[in-house]
């Protein structure tokens, strides 16, 4: 039975993915080099410094810990810049709708996002009161693929990862969710997610009381 939602926050709740790509894509250009869209797909979901590793590595370029730690803050200096401004208009559609529903069915309510910058953001687009707990990228030792920041958020909510529900837009978060155990719902396209056990593209044309019914 299935007592809880788990929600990942780029790209699922906040149409932040954007702003991550547009962020290292003009970090990138800054050093001199380049990536793809495509590419980008490799980078959602994953920290900061493990994003910044891949970009380095697709170049073949290495550099010093000391020069990783500068671009990692130039990338985040204008990450934040973009979101500085955001509100509620720029959460995916349908996203409070769906969360005043499931809150209604008695369903606990966690996030789980490897973003440093989680909080601020459910404040700004006024969704954070939602959330019975929150995991982020300042609370875990591991990234996704691993499991840990969807367990943690289980834990939190005392249910078991059988239990629970991900939504999840990235493939390193479709993955940790199935290695921990739980039910994943992709959003986004199935070509990209295809470990999912459904895919949507996007939260609004999910009922939560069909998908109680359905897992
Ligand atoms: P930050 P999520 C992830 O958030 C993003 O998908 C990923 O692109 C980003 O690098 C990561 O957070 C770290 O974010 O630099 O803000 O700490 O999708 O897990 O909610
Ligand atoms: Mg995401």
């Amino acid at each position: 039975m299935i007592k809880a939602f788990i929600f990942d926050l780029d790209g699922v709740l906040v149409d932040t993915a954007k702003y991550h790509f547009r962020a290292w894509k003009a970090l990138a250009n800054e050093i001199g080099i380049d990536f793809t869209e495509k590419e980008n797909e490799q980078l959602k979901g994953i920290s900061r410094k493990e994003s910044l590793e891949l970009i380095l590595g697709w170049a073949k370029l290495s550099i010093s810990e000391d020069r990783k730690l500068e671009l990692m803050e130039m990338k985040n200096t204008w990450y934040l810049q973009f979101v500085e401004n955001m509100d509620a208009s720029e959460l995916l559609k349908g996203v409070r709708e769906f969360l005043a529903q499931s809150k209604s069915l008695g369903l606990k309510i966690a996030l789980g996002s490897a973003s440093k910058n989680a909080i601020p953001i459910l404040e700004k687009t006024d969704i954070l009161t939602f959330f019975d707990a929150i995991v982020d990228g300042n609370h875990t030792t591991k990234s996704k693929p691993d499991p840990q920041v969807f367990l943690m958020g289980a834990e939190l909510l005392e249910v078991k990862p059988e239990e629970a529900v991900v939504f999840e837009d990235s493939l390193a978060g479709v993955q940790a969710a199935k290695t921990g155990g739980f039910t994943a719902i992709g959003i986004g396209s199935e070509k990209v997610l295809t470990q999912a056990d459904i895919v949507y593209k996007g939260i609004s044309e999910i009922d939560p009381k069909s998908l109680l019914k359905d897992f």
